[in-house]
């Protein structure tokens, strides 16, 4: 099924070396087998079928190849949020303007104070978007988010956050019903009716796989998430992400997709 036809990409800035990390993948990120492993990455998403827009990196920012956190995009809106990182909350003015090629003014909608909300905190499942409470989500960045979604008639739910940076550090949605989930989230009511992949422990940052019009592209060395993943129907590539992973970064951080 074809569902995504753009995505959203921005170049590795220098300044990614002071990026925000909890430290977990230890390390300074190298910029330039960074920028290897973002070709790769950009090559992978080509394979799906989309048409990859490329932003200039902007050294004001670090983490801004993340460009996932500053704005949600669905079919029916955009939705420029408000980062709670302070070092990241300026994403969204670039951000935006990169938005605007795609939605039409009266389709763009924001997040605003004292509201906060970063996109790796949203997983799009069909119609319905579950939204992770976390350091960087608060309640009522979610309050505004579920208000916006009810207008173009989606819902929404609450997840709290225990662990994990974002929500879709540890859960992510394949479609066709099937999720992969693992550590908090493995035994959340909230994920009860969807078919489960349970992520092995050490392979937990492979939870963050996307799913790109019915491939499945999976971060390069986690052998029991790959295998799972084929063994789920799906067709498979693999990117090394190690250098992002250092950043607490992964998969679905480095895009928009839509
Ligand atoms: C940050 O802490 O904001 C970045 N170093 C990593 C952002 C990862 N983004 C995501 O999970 N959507």
């Amino acid at each position: 099924m074809k569902k995504f036809n753009n995505v959203i990409v921005r170049r590795p800035c220098r300044a990614m070396v002071e990026g925000i990390t909890s430290g977990l993948y230890p390390g300074k990120p190298d910029y330039n087998l960074a920028l290897k492993q973002h070709d790769a990455y950009i090559e992978a998403l080509k394979q799906c079928g989309v048409q990859v827009t490329v932003l200039p990196a902007d050294e004001a920012y670090p983490d801004s190849c993340f460009v996932e956190d500053p704005a949600v995009l669905t079919a029916k809106c955009a939705i420029i949020t408000n980062p709670g990182a302070a070092s990241r909350n300026g994403e969204k003015v670039s951000i935006e303007e990169a938005v605007r090629k795609f939605y039409p003014e009266d389709r763009i909608e924001h997040i605003v104070n004292p509201g906060t909300l970063e996109g790796g905190d949203v997983m799009m499942c069909g119609d319905h978007f579950f939204v992770g409470r976390s350091a960087r989500t608060n309640e009522e960045g979610i309050r505004q988010f579920s208000e916006i979604l009810a207008k173009y008639g989606y819902t929404c739910s609450e997840v709290k956050l225990e662990e994990v940076l974002h929500l879709k550090t540890g859960v992510n949605y394949l479609e066709n019903n099937n999720l992969l989930v693992s550590g908090e989230f493995v035994n959340k009511p909230d994920f009860a009716a969807y078919h489960k992949y349970i992520i092995p422990e050490e392979e937990a940052y492979a939870a963050n796989c996307i799913w790109v019009n019915d491939t499945v592209i999976v971060p390069e060395g986690y052998q029991a998430v790959l295998a799972a993943v084929k063994q789920m129907g799906y067709q498979t590539l693999t990117v090394d992400t190690s250098e992002f992973r250092k950043l607490d970064g992964g998969l679905s951080c480095l895009s928009l997709r839509f």
